[in-house]
């Protein structure tokens, strides 16, 4: 499957460091942020430093090195973030939008994880 990455996306522009960014933690191949409109009080978006437009871009075609450092430092930002149920946390909620039917925004990969309040049903 083609998937063409357009280099002048937003997220793609953090990476380069031409827009400034909250960073919350970084490894070798993914950056974390604070989402910019945050939907609850802990809000962070994950993404590789890949050129990976969606999950099913990353899922099917990034490294094993780049999937597992992108999972870790989800890990390391539920910890963190004081989200875990390991680290005494209330839980969290980690989704990703893709295509036009999964309202995806920014065309580079990225989970939302969410925390910090009741995330509520997810019915919309
Ligand atoms: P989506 O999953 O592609 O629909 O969400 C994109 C998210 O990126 C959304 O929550 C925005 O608030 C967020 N965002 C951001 O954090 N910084 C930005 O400069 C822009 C969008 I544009």
């Amino acid at each position: 499957m083609a998937f063409d990455y357009d280099d002048q996306n937003i997220f793609a522009r953090i990476l380069r460091g031409e827009i400034p960014n909250d960073t919350v933690a970084e490894n070798d191949h993914a950056l974390a942020f604070r989402d910019i409109t945050p939907q609850a009080p802990s809000h962070v978006l994950v993404i590789p430093k890949g050129k990976y437009i969606s999950f099913e871009d990353f899922s099917a075609n990034a490294s094993a090195d780049e999937i597992a450092a992108f999972m870790r430092l989800c890990a390391e930002v539920i910890a963190t973030e004081g989200l875990g149920q390991a680290n005494g946390g209330n839980g969290f909620r980690a989704i990703t939008n893709a295509g036009s039917d999964g309202v995806q925004e920014v065309p580079h990969f990225h989970l939302h994880i969410m925390g910090g309040r009741v995330m509520g049903p997810m019915l919309s």
